[in-house]
């Protein structure tokens, strides 16, 4: 990744180009097919720029009639950025049509190459506006966390991508399921679970939520200060993943998944 051009904050696409690469995104994501990273047409694409088409792909997904849930946080563990080749946090919207129960059997037909990770989820009882919003912000406007798995299904051929490019298929959002036991956050230390992901019976990944940022609640703080740069908020009533504790595991059909966290239960799915 070249560093500082593709991380400045300075819009360098045209508004016929971001909605082109909206449109080339939606396809790749309702048709589940890959497609080669933005930045191999676009090299000097920036974070800008990712924001610009993630803004327009949620535009045209309410328009079709999809829901807006929530949000979530990536890229915010060592583990994910290890794995990914990227050094900042991002974050993208989740609607209606990603849920998933918990139990399910979910299907990959309609994925390119799904993978699993455990993340803390957060369920909000306030509005929070950045800029300037805190971890106590968001502890104090929490209304329960719980355990949660994030499906991720990168668009780009082999899951190989810049951050530009990333921000753009909107952070990989596929499929969540959230489950395990709802609890209040004065009652842990979110700092300190522990959480083992199983893959047929084997453990295949573990990690502790400080992982997260140190805390799972800076990295929904940043989300909310990246929400106001963005000229949005995050209303009273959002689901918010804070980010892959470990780093995620790929999924094939017949394969079933448990992950179990400490102090929050456990959420497991199979894949078909
Ligand atoms: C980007 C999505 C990152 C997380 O929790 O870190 C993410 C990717 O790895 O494809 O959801
Ligand atoms: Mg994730």
């Amino acid at each position: 990744m070249s560093g500082e051009a593709i991380q400045s904050n300075e819009l360098t696409l045209s508004r016929e180009d971001i909605v082109r690469l909206s449109e080339r995104v939606e396809g790749a994501q309702t048709r589940a097919y890959a497609i080669p990273k933005l930045t191999d047409e676009y090299p000097a694409m920036t974070i800008a720029d990712g924001y610009a088409v993630q803004t327009e792909l949620r535009r045209r997904y309410l328009a079709a009639g999809h829901r807006l849930v929530g949000w979530k946080a990536g890229l915010t563990s060592k583990a994910k950025m290890q794995q990914m080749g990227v050094n900042v946090p991002s974050i993208g919207f989740l609607t209606d049509r990603m849920a998933r129960p918990e139990n399910s059997a979910i299907s990959t037909a309609d994925l390119v190459h799904p993978r699993v990770e455990c993340e803390v989820a957060f369920v909000m009882k306030k509005d929070l506006h950045g800029p300037g919003c805190t971890r106590e912000d968001v502890l104090d406007a929490t209304d329960y966390v719980l355990p949660a798995v994030e499906i991720i299904d990168s668009r780009f051929s082999g899951f190989k991508f810049d951050l530009a490019s990333v921000i753009a298929d909107n952070g990989s959002s596929a499929r969540f399921v959230g489950g395990g036991r709802a609890r209040y956050v004065e009652e842990l230390d979110l700092r300190t679970l522990g959480v083992v992901m199983e893959k047929n019976g084997e453990m295949v990944a573990m990690g502790a939520s400080a992982a997260v940022l140190g805390h799972p609640a800076e990295a929904i703080a940043m989300l909310v200060n990246i929400l106001a740069d963005m000229g949005e908020h995050l209303p009273a009533g959002s689901f918010v993943m804070s980010g892959g504790i470990t780093e995620a595991i790929p999924v094939k059909p017949g394969d079933s998944v448990i992950a179990r966290f400490q102090e929050l239960g456990s959420v497991s799915m199979r894949f078909v």
